[in-house]
Order: structure tokens, then C-alpha cells, then sequence
């Protein structure tokens, strides 16, 4: 058992003009491949590993061996956080509702208060990473992470709950299309996060196993 690219859930072309046809390509076929290919290889030998879903070796990488676990880190982060991300985006406009949005509205007062946080740290976070919104226990964070760190590593600084939105903000998710403006990329993005995913990911905030 080896881990598999997930196809795309629409099509090269679904998020444009905000996200373009071209970039979505080269980042699922070229950058996300090439994580899941390079974990296969890091965890050859290890068949423990291999029957781990990508979030749980992410929430247990202390167990990994010290020879690999750089490599685990690096490119079992970078399946899992894609494998997120290309679920919580699609076509067409939607809003958080149910029990999302009443969270939402609790820890941040709205929505147009929870976006402006989430995209100054999007922003914010020097170099390549992400940004993150985090469940625990019905309540909401906001966190950011280096390279393909993610919050279920639970480290320094990082939100320790369960992601349930997040934003690549490594140039080669947004260069062919914004260049340096990285701020014009996160703006467009609101335009394609799909809340029905977001909000089934908070429902079910008690599976760890978030890439499934
Ligand atoms: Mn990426």
C-alpha cells in the first residue's frame, strides 16, 4: 500500500479567473505528485507507515524514524495539506452556514472579521507556508505555517486543532497569475472556498484522519 494522488474534484479550468487553469495543473500534477511520490519513497520499507492515513502520520511524527522523519515532515505535510486544500475550494460563490457560521460569528464576530484575520496572517507568513482555520472543541483558530507544516503537527506556534480551511501561499500557487501580489491571490480565493466543505469538515471535527 503506497499513497496515491487524489484527482482534482473539478476541473483544470473550475476556479478561474480567480485561480487559472494553468497554475492548478502544474501545482496538482507536478507539486502535489511529486510530494506523494517523494513520501512513497522516504517510507519504502516501513509498512507501518504506509497503512497510516497522511494526517495521522502528520499528528505522530515523533514516531516516525529520525532518518526520515525530515522527509516524512516535508512530503507527508505537503500530501496532506493539498489533499485539503483542493476540498475546500470549487466553482461558484457560497457562505458559511449552520454550525459553522454560528462558531464563526462567536469567535470572531462575522465573517468579514474572521476573513480580514485569515488574510493578514495568509499575508504575513514569510517564505513559503500556509494559513489556517482550526477547530477544537466547537471553537475556532487562526494559525500559520512554515513550508508544509501543518496544524495536526502541533507545533510552537501552531494552532493544535483540526483544519478545516486552508490557503497554499507558496509562490507556485499563485506566481503565473498574481507575480509578487500575493495579497490580489488571497483576495481572489474568497471567491472559490467552498463552505459546504468547510462546514462538513467542522461537523466532523472529531475524525482525525482530515485527508480522507
Ligand atoms: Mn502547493
Amino acid at each position: 500500500m503506497t499513497f496515491t494522488l487524489p484527482d482534482l474534484p473539478y476541473s483544470f479550468d473550475a476556479l478561474e479567473p480567480f485561480i487559472d487553469a494553468r497554475t492548478m495543473e502544474i501545482h496538482h500534477d507536478k507539486h502535489h505528485a511529486g510530494y506523494v511520490a517523494k513520501l512513497n519513497a522516504a517510507i519504502e520499507g516501513h509498512a507501518d507507515l504506509a497503512e497510516m492515513c497522511p494526517g495521522t502520520i502528520c499528528s505522530n511524527l515523533e514516531k516516525v524514524p529520525e532518518n526520515i522523519r525530515t522527509a516524512v515532515r516535508n512530503n507527508g505535510g505537503g500530501h496532506f495539506n493539498h489533499s485539503v486544500f483542493w476540498k475546500v475550494m470549487g466553482p461558484g460563490s457560497s457562505e458559511p452556514t449552520g454550525a459553522l457560521a454560528s462558531a464563526i460569528d462567536a469567535t470572531f464576530g462575522d465573517l468579514a472579521s474572521m476573513k480580514k484575520q485569515f488574510a493578514a496572517a495568509a499575508a504575513t507568513r514569510f517564505g513559503s507556508g500556509w494559513a489556517w482555520l482550526c477547530a477544537s472543541g466547537g471553537s475556532l483558530s487562526i494559525c500559520t505555517t512554515a513550508n508544509q507544516d501543518n496544524p495536526l503537527m502541533c507545533l510552537d506556534g501552531y494552532c493544535c486543532g483540526t483544519p478545516i480551511l486552508c490557503l497554499d501561499v507558496w509562490e507556485h500557487a499563485y506566481y503565473l497569475n498574481y507575480q509578487n501580489r500575493r495579497p490580489d491571490y488571497i483576495e481572489a480565493w474568497w471567491n472559490v472556498v467552498n463552505w459546504d466543505a468547510v462546514g462538513e469538515r467542522f461537523d466532523k471535527t472529531a475524525c482525525c484522519c482530515g485527508a480522507s
